[in-house]
């Protein structure tokens, strides 16, 4: 595989800072030396900046750095967008997740194949605009990438990701306004209360052959507060009751076995939060079985009576 990292160091979708280091945090952690190891070529690109944008008006008073979270939008979609069209598989260095307003919607305007976005987050990042009541755009950009209304002055999103197409896993905060949306919708679901009873891999596996009977394009966007707290703690919105080392790993050797992954978020790590660079070091760990690092090298069997 060719793979580009694309330094994506995105603060302006919350308050608190910090996640403009997460980054640097990926390359101290030796994500490159990581993926050339399971044997692809692999060139870090360096960090994008956000293009100038003049603020637009917003009726929500709540909203805040909308203009810079337009410019990281704009600069973005160009990144992902390019980084396809040269046929590499782009890895974005988060940066908070109001990131993936640009890096899905640029992936999904590169090809006429159809585009499916896995959504690991202890959040569902519904909101619009108009519904966000903390402001904080990280928590958009599922709602943006479907072409909804309620982006006054964001670009137009040229390729909708249509919601049959979306799945999120993890969920276990979700505000009213998501809630409501969320069930209006098309798009799957799953919160922790599903993953508990069924087992992670069922949910991911139905997800996954979605995928691969549509020929589809498979994005995945990883948010560190996906995972527990205890094993992630470098993320400012800490959720307790999130997915295990093993969970997380087990969807990453299912997505790698998979072969359908084309793009990949690693978001909200905030290195200033971190202890002793676990946090990081558990992203690339992540990242390095979503690209074919395994125990073994053949998959596991399932057992069978
Ligand atoms: N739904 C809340 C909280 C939130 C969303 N995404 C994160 N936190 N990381 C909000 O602010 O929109
Ligand atoms: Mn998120
Ligand atoms: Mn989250």
């Amino acid at each position: 595989m060719d793979i580009e990292l694309i330094g994506a160091p995105v603060d302006s979708g919350k308050k608190g800072k910090g996640c403009l280091m997460g980054p640097d945090a990926y390359r101290t952690a030796n994500l490159a030396r990581a993926l050339r190891r399971l044997g692809h070529s692999v060139t870090d690109v360096g960090n994008l900046t956000p293009d100038m944008v003049a603020d637009p008006d917003c009726a929500n008073p709540a909203v805040h750095s909308l203009a810079e979270t337009i410019g990281w939008t704009q600069s973005l979609h160009r990144a992902g967008r390019n980084a396809m069209q040269a046929g590499r598989l782009p890895i974005f260095l988060g940066g908070d997740h109001s990131l993936s307003l640009g890096s899905v919607t640029g992936v999904a305007a590169a090809t006429d194949k159809p585009q499916f976005v896995l959504w690991l987050d202890a959040h569902s990042d519904f909101h619009t605009l108009m519904t966000t009541e903390s402001g904080n755009l990280h928590g958009t950009p599922l709602a943006y990438i479907t072409g909804r209304d309620g982006f006054e002055g964001f670009p137009t999103v040229p390729n909708p990701v249509p919601e049959q197409n979306i799945c999120i896993i993890g969920l276990r905060s979700v505000d009213e306004a998501e809630r409501s949306m969320l069930e209006d919708s098309d798009i799957r679901y799953h919160d922790m209360r599903e993953i508990d009873e069924n087992g992670i891999s069922v949910l991911l596996r139905r997800f996954l052959s979605d995928v691969a009977d549509a020929g589809g394009n498979l994005h995945v966007s990883l948010d560190v507060d996906f995972l527990d707290p205890s094993a992630a703690p470098a993320v400012g919105t800490t959720v307790p009751g999130g997915a295990t080392v093993r969970e997380g790993h087990l969807c990453m050797e299912l997505i790698a076995d998979s072969g359908l992954m084309t793009s990949l978020d690693l978001v909200e790590l905030n290195p200033f939060l971190d202890e002793r660079g676990r946090t990081a070091q558990l992203m690339v760990d992540l990242a390095a079985s979503a690209l074919g690092r395994r125990v073994f090298d053949r998959p596991t069997r399932a057992y069978s009576s």
